[in-house]
């Protein structure tokens, strides 16, 4: 049986991954509306991924014996004033995610809770991708200067990933 705190500080961490999917959808949506479809097909996977973070967490609990609360997830914001200024505000959220994992990793060793601990690796790991992709598109935009033809190659490139579903990663 999972401890108490433990139990509230992930319910409250499947919260925020289903913000985060939230507000991937919505970044999706404002691509849509702005005619990049490879942009917004990178953001609907992020979608999906973000989707399957909350999932991971959610069967932990169910696994190791705790409730599973699902608070409000908050409307997040539906424009942005550029795709540069989409992905600041992805990375300036990764960065905050990535706060929240390291609080839950140094609450889980306070609770000498090795199996939330180990789990929590993989998100850990997770976070160092996720920001490294972000710096990486945020520094093409930035090459390009967000509008143009460079931005139609970036467009080109970012419309090329495709989902994975967590189980057959592992
Ligand atoms: Fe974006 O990693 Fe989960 O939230």
């Amino acid at each position: 049986m999972i401890d108490k705190e433990m139990e509230e500080a992930i319910n409250k961490q499947i919260n925020e991954e289903m913000y985060s999917a939230y507000l991937y959808l919505s970044m999706s949506a404002y691509f849509e509306r702005i005619g990049l479809k490879g942009f917004a097909n990178w953001m609907y996977v992020q979608h999906k991924e973000e989707m399957d973070h909350a999932m991971k967490f959610y069967r932990y609990l169910i696994e190791r014996g705790g409730s599973v609360r699902l608070y409000a997830i908050a409307e997040p914001p539906h424009e942005w004033d550029s795709p540069l200024h989409a992905f600041e505000e992805t990375l300036k959220h990764e960065k905050h995610i990535t706060e929240c994992i390291n609080n839950l990793v140094d609450l889980a060793e306070r609770k000498k809770d090795r199996a939330t601990f180990n789990l929590l690796q993989w998100y850990v790991d997770e976070q160092v991708e996720e920001e490294a992709n972000d710096e990486e598109i945020i520094q093409m935009l930035i090459i390009v200067g967000d509008k143009g033809n460079g931005l139609f190659m970036i467009d080109r490139e970012l419309a090329k990933r495709t989902y994975t579903p967590l189980a057959q990663e592992e």
